[in-house]
Formats: C-alpha cells, structure tokens, sequence
C-alpha cells in the first residue's frame, strides 16, 4: 500500500463541498449581513441536506444504510470483511448557523474515502462515514439524540416520542422527511470511532495552534423550567399582588451567575438560552414562563454539587415570587474520555506533518462521546477564526485549518484501518 505520508486530501475540494452543502437551509443573517445555516433537526431543510449527503455517498459508491432512527451509514468495503472504523458526525444545525459544526466531521470523512480513491488505496478494516440524526438537541430538547440511540443511551421508543415546542412528535418528523429507516438503530461496536470537528471556541487559535488533540468532553446537563405565576394588567396591578414569572426566570438567571461567582464549583458554565414568556406581551404581568438552563462542567463530582444548588435556587425564587415551579432533565451526560491509544495516534499523526497541536477538553457536547462506550474513540479539533465564535454565522475555519484537521483523520483512519 503505498505510504501514509504520501496521501493527502484535497483541500479546495473540501472546502467545496462543505461551501456546497452551507447553501442547504442557507439564510442572509440580517445582523451580520453574511449567509448563515438553518437546518435545525428534521425539518425539511435537515431532509435537504441530508439529500445532499446522501447522494455524494452514493457517487463514492457507498453503501447507504438509513437506520430507524434516521442516522446515515455510507460504507467503503475494506479487504476483510471485519468491523470498520466509524468515521462521523452531524449535518444538522442549530438554526443561526455556521457551515462548519458538524459538517467537517462528515463532508472530511467523505474527502478521506475521494482521497483513498483518487490514490487506488483500499484498507483492509471497511471505512463507514456517517452522520446521526439531532446531535443538536435544539428542536427536539436533548442532545446527541441519534448517536445516544445507535449505542444505547436512549431507547428507540423514547427518541420517537419526542416532541418539539409546537408539540411536532418526532417519529412523523422523520416520516415526514423520508428518513425513518428500516435498519437496526443499535450499531454494532466498530474497531474505532474518530470525529473531526470545529473547537467552537478561542482556545487554539488564542495559541496558534493547529490542531486540538481532544481528551475529553465535559459533562452536561440540561433543564426545561416551567413556571406559573399569574398573569395580570401591567398597569393596574400593584407590584405587592405580582406573581410575575418573567421576574422569577431573571431571578434564575442571575442565580446561576451567583453560583459561578461563588467559585465553589470550579469551571462551571451555566446559559438561560431560551427564555419563553406567555403571553410575551408589552402590557401583560407574564402568567408562564418557560426558560431553559444549560450546566457544563468539566468535573463531575462538581456538576453533582452545583446541580443540586441550582434545584435550590428554584425553591428560593418559587417562594419568593409566589409561583409554581416544575423542571425536567431533558439531557444529562457525565464527563467522557477519550482512548489514549487514539489520542495518541491523533498527536503522533499531527507531529508527522509539522503541525503544532495540544491536549484540549471539549467544551461543547460531540456523537464521538456516545462512541466512546463502544469502542476506541478520539477527534481532532480545527480552530476557527472569529474567536472561534460557533452557533453564528460568523464561524468561520480557513481551507489550510480545515485542510491540517482532515489530512490528521486521513493519517488516523487508516492506521486504525491497518491495524488488526
Ligand atoms: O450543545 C452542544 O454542546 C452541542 O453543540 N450539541
Ligand atoms: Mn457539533
Ligand atoms: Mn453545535
């Protein structure tokens, strides 16, 4: 076979197909002026851009599996027919949008098997490039929906009932799009799992790194607050009758930076992301409220503390504005690390090519963390530009950026492809 440090991707073609497949639910941001990405889960622009996919797979004479959660598998044979290695990620977006999240892990994948092609190279592990249904969560309410569901975190049944805020159930959005499977959603275990995906955050390029080789994600937790209070007139109301719930979601928010500043829980990240007032009215005390609050942190023992704290500010604000409060988890992953045997190909591969690279914490939640119980899994991050501003569509990772990260998971693939 000829050598390793002789492949290389095509780095305008990559950035071809990623720009190609950015057009797909593609919007003008009105505050920045650029073209930002909407193709929030299952919806038909999601159903568009799985097309799209879905047709480079079948031009690389994949072959294409659609399981019953909706997650896509395009498989290149290897010489022996023995478990591949899982290349993969996500097409859909949340609805502000880069081209980036996501997309490189699966559009990259998709280069490797055009570059292995173009060089008349064929591994002996099969090479499946996939990508899983709702790794945002922002439709739907919990995250990594199709990875959890093909390793077994979610049952099938759970996933399908799902519903989204206009009260849409899952399963017949899938229909709806034409991509409820007829395969097995449970995957078998691959040899190894590798995922190539944007930072999303200035950590890389603050250092003028190359490359992240990625240790870990952080854990999670997320929370959808519903709170009661009584709607009233906004001007004959006086303040001592209120039971606003708009004012105990503020409370909340301002809570969770209270929390932070404490310090007691080390490095932990808290977002009130969606704030929903009922009737959201300009002369309308808010009767309902529901906000939702985002938990990271990469220490578990001190997301358990903190979550535990934060379902006391909850009784604190509930008493103190006199409202109903109820809450449910809708995600909840723990800290996750990555195979050293991986992380150390991933840094080995990037040494190879002169590219600077550091051990760097996934502040944001990856389908590779869902892998990570099945089998060897590592990923390999890019830094963007812009900070690495990420959910906006000002993400932005250069075609050499893009280019380093997928020649590393080239290099990566295939010495995982070779090894028995
Ligand atoms: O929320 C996350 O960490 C990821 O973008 N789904
Ligand atoms: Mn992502
Ligand atoms: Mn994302």
């Amino acid at each position: 076979m000829r050598r390793i440090q002789d492949l290389a991707i095509d780095p305008a073609r990559l950035y071809a197909s990623l720009q190609a497949l950015g057009k797909v639910g593609s919007y003008r941001d009105a505050r920045s002026g650029l073209d930002g990405v909407c193709r929030l889960a299952l919806t038909e622009a999601d159903g568009a851009g799985r097309r799209h996919v879905v047709a480079a797979m079948r031009e690389l004479g994949l072959d294409v599996r659609v399981d019953r959660i909706g997650n896509v598998y395009g498989r290149r044979a290897g010489t022996a027919d023995v478990e591949p290695v899982l290349i993969g990620s996500h097409i859909d977006s949340v609805p502000t949008a880069g081209i980036f999240d996501g997309c490189l892990g699966v559009i990259g994948g998709l280069e490797v098997l055009r570059a292995l092609d173009d060089a008349g190279v064929r591994t002996r592990r099969p090479l499946v490039v996939a990508f899983f249904t709702d790794e945002e969560g922002c439709r739907f309410g919990t995250d990594m929906l199709g990875s959890a569901v093909a390793t077994g975190r979610i049952p099938l049944e759970v996933a399908y009932a799902l519903t989204d805020s206009e009260g849409v159930v899952l399963e017949d959005a899938l229909a709806a799009i034409g991509f409820r499977g007829e395969a097995r959603e449970r995957v078998d275990p691959p040899a190894a799992f590798l995922e190539c995906h944007i930072e999303q955050g200035p950590l890389l390029r603050a250092r003028d790194l190359d490359l992240g080789v990625v240790s870990g994600v952080q854990s999670i937790s997320w929370h959808e607050v519903t709170i009661v209070g009584k709607s009233a007139h906004a001007g004959t109301t006086p303040m001592d009758l209120r039971h606003d719930a708009g004012v105990a979601a503020a409370r909340i928010n301002l809570g969770l930076r209270e929390l932070i500043a404490s310090g007691r829980f080390g490095q932990l990240r808290a977002t009130m992301g969606a704030i929903r007032p009922t009737p959201n009215l300009v002369n309308i005390v808010p009767g309902v409220c529901v906000c939702t609050v985002d938990l990271r942190n990469p220490d578990d023992a001190l997301m358990r503390a903190a979550e535990a704290e934060v379902l006391a500010l909850y009784e604190r604000v509930a008493a103190t504005e006199g409202v109903e409060l109820s809450w449910r988890q809708t995600a909840r992953t723990d800290t996750v690390p990555f195979a050293e045997a991986v992380r150390e190909r991933v840094a080995a591969a990037a040494s190879a090519q002169a590219l600077s690279h550091a051990p760097i914490v996934s502040g944001a939640g990856h389908d590779a963390q869902e892998f990570a119980r099945l089998c060897p899994t590592g990923m390999i991050f890019v830094p963007g530009e812009n900070d690495g501003i990420s959910h906006n569509p000002r993400e932005l990772s250069t075609v050499a950026q893009c280019a380093n990260g997928v020649n590393t998971l080239l290099r990566v693939a295939l010495d995982l492809a070779e090894t028995p």
